[in-house]
């Protein structure tokens, strides 16, 4: 029997953390053969802790064989000691009021608060998933806020993206998710966010001779970014089962490795495709050995260009702003 992998879910009593708990301890994630210590971190008030204790009552009542133990925690150093994976989920959601700085500062403190707590406690090899919005910027701050631990090990969820698009294509061509390949979501999980079919292909044939400029424009890109805001309008309810599937897909490819096919995975820039160093960024990535490698060698064409460039511009101006909250 393998050592079990402490694995960290924050968010936890949330409704993506109830799509995902039950994956991670089914195998989804890390295997079949895997066994996982779960610590599960919640706010710190009387609903969000009785929440938690009703999951771990649910996680109890699954007899999850790969299941060594959970535990819940409204502490961050507790919920982080030693943990080799952390999926960072909770976060503060917009309210009505709220303009989009004050979401980010609110957020920030998350995020300063358990970057610091994980640079304490955790392994310092953890991989780190941020799902909470802005997921890019939080996992800039967490990065930035834990300084002794491998910082190209603190990713964002782009790939909500990718399969959403991936699912769009094969929609449109009639052909299986499993057929297309080269088709990653570069940038920010945000209204910007770039799906990239330049290098596309279905059954090895290019996705571009097949669909035509105008509905790749003017109906897929906003049909993929748009999707969140489709998926509360008709549910009533933001996507929770698709992003936990995300999330186990991100983290499966990471450390199960992605068979030399692209995914997409926000990562810090190592300044490729002119995207300035350490912005958590959408890069198509290649997944080896527990690590990942940005796709290099590109030739991007003026369109490529200019849709990464607005990427650039709406993360420069969040880590303008979050730059400061952490400098307090
Ligand atoms: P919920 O509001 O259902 O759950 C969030 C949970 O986080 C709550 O239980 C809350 O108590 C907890 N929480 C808040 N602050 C916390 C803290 N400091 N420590 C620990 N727990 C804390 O939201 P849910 O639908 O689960 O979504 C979670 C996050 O995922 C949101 O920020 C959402 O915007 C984001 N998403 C990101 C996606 C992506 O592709 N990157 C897609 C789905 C989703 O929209």
């Amino acid at each position: 029997m393998k050592k079990p992998i402490k694995v960290a879910v924050t968010g936890a009593a949330g409704q993506i953390g109830y799509s995902l708990l039950f994956r991670i301890c089914s195998g989804d994630m890390l295997g079949k053969d895997q066994p996982i210590d779960l610590m599960l971190l919640e706010r710190n008030n009387e609903a969000s802790m009785a929440a938690s204790r009703g999951v771990i009552m649910e996680l109890d009542d699954c007899a999850f064989p790969l299941l060594n133990s959970v535990s819940s925690s409204c502490c961050a150093k507790e919920c982080f000691a030693g943990a080799q994976i952390a999926l960072l989920v909770g976060a503060r959601p917009r309210s009505a009021d709220m303009q989009r700085s004050d979401l980010l500062a609110a957020n920030a403190q998350i995020f300063v608060e358990q970057g610091r707590a994980m640079n304490e406690v955790a392994d310092p090899n953890i991989k780190v998933l941020v799902v909470g919005n802005p997921c890019n910027t939080n996992a800039y701050i967490a990065r930035r806020c834990a300084p002794n631990l491998n910082p190209r090990n603190f990713t964002a969820m782009m790939r909500l993206d990718q399969n959403r698009t991936f699912s769009q294509i094969a929609h449109k061509l009639d052909c299986k998710v499993t057929d297309i390949e080269k088709l990653p979501v570069w940038g920010n999980h945000g209204g910007t966010m770039f799906p990239d079919l330049t290098n596309a292909t279905v059954r090895g044939e290019a996705v571009m001779n097949l669909i035509d400029q105008t509905w790749y424009t003017e109906d897929l890109i906003p049909t993929v970014a748009s999707r969140g805001s489709a998926i509360i309008k008709a549910r009533g309810h933001s996507s929770a089962a698709s992003a936990a599937n995300a999330a186990i897909d991100h983290v499966r490819d990471w450390v199960n490795g992605s068979n030399g096919r692209w995914v997409t995975m926000a990562v810090p820039s190592d300044g490729s495709y002119g995207v300035p160093e350490g912005l958590t960024f959408g890069f198509p990535v290649v997944c080896k050995d527990g690590d990942y490698e940005i796709v290099k060698g590109l030739e991007l064409s003026d369109f490529q260009k200019e849709r990464i460039a607005k990427n650039v511009k709406a993360l420069t101006e969040e880590r303008e702003i979050v730059d400061q909250i952490i400098a307090q």
